[in-house]
């Protein structure tokens, strides 16, 4: 397969003006009428080229003549017409079949409604079209179906509707805002509606409804509260305004990733939109939150601004995180949501970033843009504006995203344009900074310090390092902004002077390979907090010792900083340990800490809940060098275990303390309590010596709302034996009819440490309730397994990897998108002990020699080989 490169882009041959579209819809054969007004762009002889695949040509007409063979070719992936005039009606008539369209690309069935996908490239699997984000129009949308199908939506405003005869309706709609055919969608079903308004800044009032599965609007309220919040919040965070009068999210159960920007018609996976206390975990109350709000956000970031291309992908999505982020960040509280953010940064886009797979925000070349939705574009994305933001200032950063919407809206832009708009506003040159955006991989960042007592002045030195990654075998120097305050040795903030101004903190701005720089007026010795916030998404080595970090958690105002020097003390305990070298004193030192961090007052109840959980065994694994998974695991609840055992009193006052006593509320306050409650009872499940089986069956069975139960059902999970045999067995009774509870059930399943897990796993395959059709259901189980369950799937038989390649087989060969998402977590093979490498490799080598393979997973599995 040939790749797609940026440096080759073209712009389009030929422009769609106006389309309109007709649906007749049928599970098996829906026919599909284009009507375009299609338009040469420049002076040029080319032929005209659409896309289309999967699709059952009928006819082909040109200015109301029917074309015949010999004036047009249809191969399975275009439709070629070599001689068009330079403006003209183009008409074409194709034949789907979206009940039989696994994939969920395109148009397709879930829960006998019929609904679309068509990011990336989905839509030419609808109809013939030039299927490339920079192709802009104006779409009306007729849509005729059975009467069943009750609800026939598309995007925009609804022009009519109406009975047809034979028992059936139509609907037409029209969106006055020219797009991008990704953003098409189409829903067509029995529904449950959710109604709302919301007035604007302007004084408009939209209308806002949330579809669902028949009996479910009650739980779509928190998504309907989310989504106001979101509206509201643009209008006060970007001053961006809602445009049409109406905004539609519908939910579905079959989807392949999160949620789906379409214009005025979002589409969501079900598991990010229903929510109620019964079924739903804070996590998921969070998750629907950030979703609503980020895919909103999308309308001016992504809808009304899109892409030129799909390599400016990070544009609209690295630029739409940074906007959901801030906002949860506004919503739940900075420090908490900065930390999350940052876990879930270092868990998936560092292990990119370290692998095979390892790629630029921007990349340059793809073979399947389905495999650029990365933690790099989305996350690390997020992190580069974020970044821009420190370095240009909050004014200047509002001034450069008013020009970018003033200068951009109503078209497809690069990030070239985006960037250009900041050094406009700010009067800076960001030439350099823009290699954020080509450069792959994870700088190391060290810092050294000296202090001179005589003088009151500390020294610092910082360099930079990126190792290499595919492609790039050397790097420049970024700019990378290190935000550092001092304590003094006491833990109180100690100010200081830099270019004689007295300050708190600065932002040190590393923009070579190496920096002296000498802070002054340092009258106490100092400890260093580096990297505030995480101001830039490096790895930091420090010279600070274990003393200096104590200091910081315990006092530094910068609550990051004091929760990541409570992770880096206790990485460095565990990887001790599974190094061989146990450092038993030390671990005593670290469970006094942390008793201290968990006895302050001042402290919220989800801080201290992050403060206890120590580093996931993936990113202790992403710090040792080979990796063990199997001796990373011992090591880490080796220290579990001690820290349970010291800390029992306080854990178990913790337990009974913060019980829920009144109602339910899924905001952060009440978030933070039933976090920090129920990561005590998993701390405490690490104690062999107690009676902690029945607390945690008996907080299960006490379980008032889905957190609390999945809370004890965890707990159970990691005591094993009986009492958790009971609690899954109860659960599945009580849930069965509820799939996204179930999804639940299985992920709890997965993430079993247990040496039998693995047979339970492959076991639950072959369960009544499971379905690898479900991309909930298949992720709930098998993704977990791989991701989070690194003892078990790093079984040294090999036993875990043959299980994943399987699964990526027999997925690929109706759904290459999700097959393709399975492929990471073998990707990371040479970090590995060579026994577990050459076992992880020999999958991957497997995979990729078996026949008919998809594109998505080829790509993926000779590239994390090469
Ligand atoms: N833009 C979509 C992602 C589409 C993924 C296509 N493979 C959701 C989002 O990022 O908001
Ligand atoms: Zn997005």
């Amino acid at each position: 397969p040939q790749p797609i490169r940026l440096a080759d882009y073209r712009p389009p041959a030929f422009l769609v003006d106006e389309v309109n579209l007709t649906f007749d819809l049928q599970p098996n054969a829906t026919r599909v009428k284009a009507r375009m007004q299609v338009r040469r762009n420049g002076d040029h002889a080319e032929a005209l080229r659409f896309n289309g695949e999967r699709l059952k040509p009928i006819s082909v007409a040109i200015d109301g003549r029917t074309l015949g063979e010999a004036e047009r070719t249809i191969d399975g992936e275009f439709l070629v017409i070599p001689d068009a005039p330079d403006a003209f009606v183009l008409e074409t008539e194709v034949e789907i079949d979206p009940e039989n369209n696994k994939a969920l690309d395109g148009l397709y069935m879930s829960g006998g409604r019929f609904c679309t996908q068509c990011e990336a490239e989905g839509f030419r699997k609808i109809t013939f079209w030039p299927d490339r984000p920079d192709v802009l129009s104006r779409f009306t949308v007729r849509i005729e179906a059975d009467k069943a199908f009750r609800h026939l939506l598309s995007n925009g405003n609804l022009v009519q509707s109406g009975d047809l005869p034979g028992g059936r309706r139509f609907a037409v709609w029209n969106d006055p805002f020219p797009k991008p055919c990704y953003l098409f969608a189409l829903v067509g079903g029995e529904l449950d509606v959710l109604e709302d308004k919301l007035v604007t800044m302007t004084g408009r009032t939209v209308d806002l409804r949330i579809y669902v599965d028949p009996g479910m609007a009650p739980r779509a309220a928190y998504a309907m509260d989310a989504l106001k919040r979101s509206m509201t919040w643009d209008e006060e965070a970007f001053g961006r305004e809602y445009d049409l009068d109406l905004f539609m999210i519908v939910a579905v159960r079959d989807f392949n990733f999160g949620a789906m920007e379409n214009k005025g018609l979002n589409i969501f996976n079900s598991s990010l939109l229903l929510a109620d206390p019964a079924t739903a975990t804070d996590m998921d109350f969070e998750r629907i939150e950030s979703v609503v709000a980020h895919e909103y956000f999308h309308n001016w970031t992504g809808d009304r601004i899109t892409c030129r291309d799909w390599f400016q992908l990070c544009l609209k999505e690295g630029l739409t995180v940074f906007r959901d982020q801030s906002f949860s960040a506004d919503m739940r509280g900075h420090a908490v949501q900065r930390i999350k953010d940052v876990k879930a940064l270092r868990a998936r886009q560092f292990a990119e970033d370290q692998g095979p797979l390892a790629h630029p925000v921007r990349p340059s070349s793809y073979l399947k843009i389905d495999n650029f939705y990365t933690a790099t574009i989305y996350e690390k994305g997020a992190e580069v504006i974020r970044m821009l933001k420190t370095l240009i200032g909050p004014d200047a950063f509002r001034a450069g995203m008013d020009l970018y919407f003033e200068r951009w809206d109503g078209h497809a832009t690069t990030v070239e344009e985006f960037i250009r708009c900041f050094a406009e506003a700010s009067g800076r040159d960001l030439t350099d900074f823009f290699a954020w955006y080509e450069q792959a991989g994870t700088p190391k960042v060290t810092l050294a310090s000296r202090y001179d007592e005589a003088a009151r002045a500390l020294h610092l030195e910082l360099t930079q390092a990126t190792p290499p990654t595919p492609g790039q075998p050397t790097k420049r120097p970024l700019p990378i902004p290190v935000t550092v305050g001092l304590l003094d040795q006491d833990g109180r903030t100690q100010a200081f002077e830099r270019d004689g101004k007295a300050i708190d903190e600065t932002v040190i701005v590393l923009d070579g390979a190496s920096a002296k720089i000498t802070l002054t007026g340092v009258d106490r010795p100092p400890v260093v907090s580096a990297l505030r916030g995480f101001s830039a998404p490096v790895r930091l080595e420090s010279d600070a010792e274990p003393k200096d970090r104590y200091v910081l958690l315990a006092g530094d105002p910068d609550l990051f900083n004091r929760w990541e020097a409570g992770q880096e003390l206790a990485r460095a305990l565990i990887l001790a340990r599974a190094e061989g070298r146990p450092d038993e004193v030390g671990e005593e030192r670290y469970a006094e800490a942390v008793g201290r961090a968990l006895s302050d007052q001042a402290a919220e109840p989800a801080f201290k809940a992050l403060l206890l959980a120590l580093p996931s065994e993936p990113d202790l694994a992403l710090a040792m060098r080979p990796a063990d998974p199997g001796a990373i695991h011992e090591a880490r609840e080796a220290l579990r275990e001690r820290l349970a055992v010291h800390l029992q009193h306080e854990l178990r006052r913790l337990h009974t303390g913060l019980q829920d006593l009144g109602e339910f509320s899924p905001d952060a306050a009440g978030a933070g309590r039933r976090a920090l409650r129920n990561a005590a009872l998993e701390l405490l499940a690490a104690n062999p010596r107690s009676e902690i089986a029945e607390v945690a069956a008996g907080h299960y069975a006490a379980a008032a709302n889905m957190t609390d139960a999945m809370g004890g059902l965890n707990a159970l999970m990691l005591i094993g034996g009986e009492p958790f045999e009971q609690g899954l067995t109860d659960f599945y009774e009580r849930w069965k009819s509820e799939p996204l509870v179930i999804d639940k059930w299985f992920a709890v399943q997965a993430r079993d440490p247990s040496e039998t897990a693995l047979g339970r796993v492959i076991g639950l395959t072959a369960h009544p309730a499971f379905d690898a059709k479900n991309p909930n259901r298949l992720r709930a189980l098998v993704s977990t397994f791989a991701n989070f369950n690194p003892a078990r799937f790093h079984d040294p038989s090999g036993a875990g990897y043959r299980f994943l390649a399987d699964q990526i087989l027999a997925v690929d060969r109706y759904n290459p998108m999700i097959a393709a998402r399975l492929i990471d977590a073998l990707g990371g093979w040479r970090r590995y002990t060579p026994e577990l490498g050459a076992l992880m490799k020999a999958e991957l080598q497997r995979i990729v020699s078996t026949e008919g393979l998809s594109k998505n997973v080829f790509e993926l599995a000779s590239r994390a080989l090469a």
